[in-house]
């Protein structure tokens, strides 16, 4: 077979246990798989099977991670690739799962070519990257890295069920996790491959591009406390509005972003009370985050919004608190990986691009345990965390072989 047709051949194969993947899901539209769900338990059987036939022995750790794992000749160390399981709300089929798929598919093709790698390698479907059932994340790669802190097992979902809980509902052993940790000495590196999510390999017409660092972030939970009234009795003068409070503060959040390079800031979430047409806002909780690949821009982004909302809280009387609440700091990817990626790239007619990322990944939590690289692959629209997200068949193949070449250099690290 030519090269194109292998090509299209493995990126179709994925396309095609994507779509199945995809129908794991609560009610559309888009992808919902919440971790340590019934949706999460039929993602996994599949994954499994997908992994035995890829020749890899499965296994689940405590904190939820299905380990798909080639052992190497005795002795050697292990290479780890993978991504996230779960998806946002309504989100689409490749974020995370995509991740997980790929490499597969890249053994399996080493596989065909009876290649044998000089080392061990694992393939990891995380439980959690997206902290969206409960108000943490990264549970399972933190433990691999040895920085998960149990605190979040009492943290609850919507339904007042704890972390907890749903891993003992889900046959796990949470008392357990803290003893997933890896030693660094047996790891050599870890690679996410992952879908792009932003529109820069699309304006570059590249298939895939290696990512320079993932964003640190940083989350501040603002509290404004004013005073209701009666919108058409209550004199404009004087009013302590607490939602004219929030709207300064959200304009300067903004402006941060606009006018910084490397920057990006965002109020994602805002509720009010009593949130009625005719009364005058008492109290608004919002949030604000900060994403940058430099520490620094970031943390003086978040200490002038603090000495902001001071100056607003003294110019209108209003009672404005600021506390951090998330802080996750910017990680470099390896240079050398990066190299040999870039070279796994050319090597198949593509410019090797490189670029940061603005979403947070595993991969910025298995930092603290090995060198990581991250591969992405282009987003059609630039869209993601919705059901329109896609990436195609041949951009999948181009990256499965990207990753087999990769492997195969790897010994050099
Ligand atoms: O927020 C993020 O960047 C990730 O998608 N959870
Ligand atoms: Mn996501
Ligand atoms: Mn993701
Ligand atoms: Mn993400």
């Amino acid at each position: 077979m030519t090269r194109n047709v292998l090509l299209i051949d493995w990126g179709r194969r994925a396309e095609k246990l994507l779509k199945e993947l995809s129908t794991y899901t609560e009610k559309g539209p888009g992808v919902t798989r919440l971790p340590f769900s019934p949706e999460h338990k039929q993602a996994l059987a599949l994954l499994q099977k997908v992994m035995l036939n890829a020749g890899l022995s499965v296994s689940l750790d405590n904190a939820g991670t299905l380990i798909g794992r080639l052992e190497g000749p005795p002795d050697s160390k292990t290479f780890m690739m993978g991504s996230h399981q779960d998806s946002v709300r309504q989100g689409g089929g490749y974020d995370g799962i995509m991740g997980v798929i790929l490499p597969i598919m890249a053994l399996e093709k080493l596989k065909e070519e009876s290649y044998k790698l000089p080392f061990s390698v694992e393939i990891l479907a995380f439980a959690d990257e997206e902290g969206v059932r409960f108000p943490t994340a990264l549970i399972g790669s933190r433990a691999l890295a040895g920085t998960y802190d149990s605190s979040v097992l009492s943290m609850v979902d919507s339904d007042g069920i704890s972390l907890k809980q749903a891993l003992t509902q889900f046959g796990l052993r949470p008392d357990q996790i803290s003893h997933i940790k890896r030693s660094p000495n047996d790891i050599i590196g870890f690679l996410e491959t992952h879908i792009e999510q932003g529109p820069i390999l699309e304006e570059s017409d590249e298939a895939v591009g290696v990512v320079t660092a993932i964003c640190g972030i940083e989350r501040h939970q603002i509290v404004i406390k004013g005073e209701t009234g009666h919108a058409g009795t209550l004199p404009m003068s004087g009013r302590r509005d607490a939602l004219v409070g929030a709207a300064s503060i959200i304009t300067e959040v903004n402006r941060m972003g606009q006018e910084e390079t490397d920057l990006r800031s965002t109020v994602g979430s805002l509720s009010l009370e009593p949130n009625v047409v005719n009364a005058v806002p008492r109290e608004v909780r919002m949030t604000a985050e900060f994403r940058s690949p430099n520490d620094d821009k970031r943390q003086s982004a978040g200490e002038h919004l603090h000495d902001f909302a001071k100056k607003i809280a003294a110019g209108t009387g209003l009672n404005i608190s600021c506390s951090l609440t998330y802080e996750q700091m910017a990680q470099p990817c390896d240079k050398t990986m990066s190299v040999i990626l870039e070279k796994s790239i050319l090597s198949f007619g593509g410019r090797a691009i490189s670029l940061p990322s603005g979403a947070t990944h595993d991969a910025s939590a298995i930092a603290d345990l090995c060198p990581i690289s991250m591969l992405f692959v282009r987003c059609r629209d630039g869209v993601s965390h919705k059901p329109e997200e896609f990436a195609s068949s041949d951009d999948m193949g181009m990256a499965i072989s990207v990753l087999a070449t990769f492997l195969k250099q790897v010994q050099n690290l």
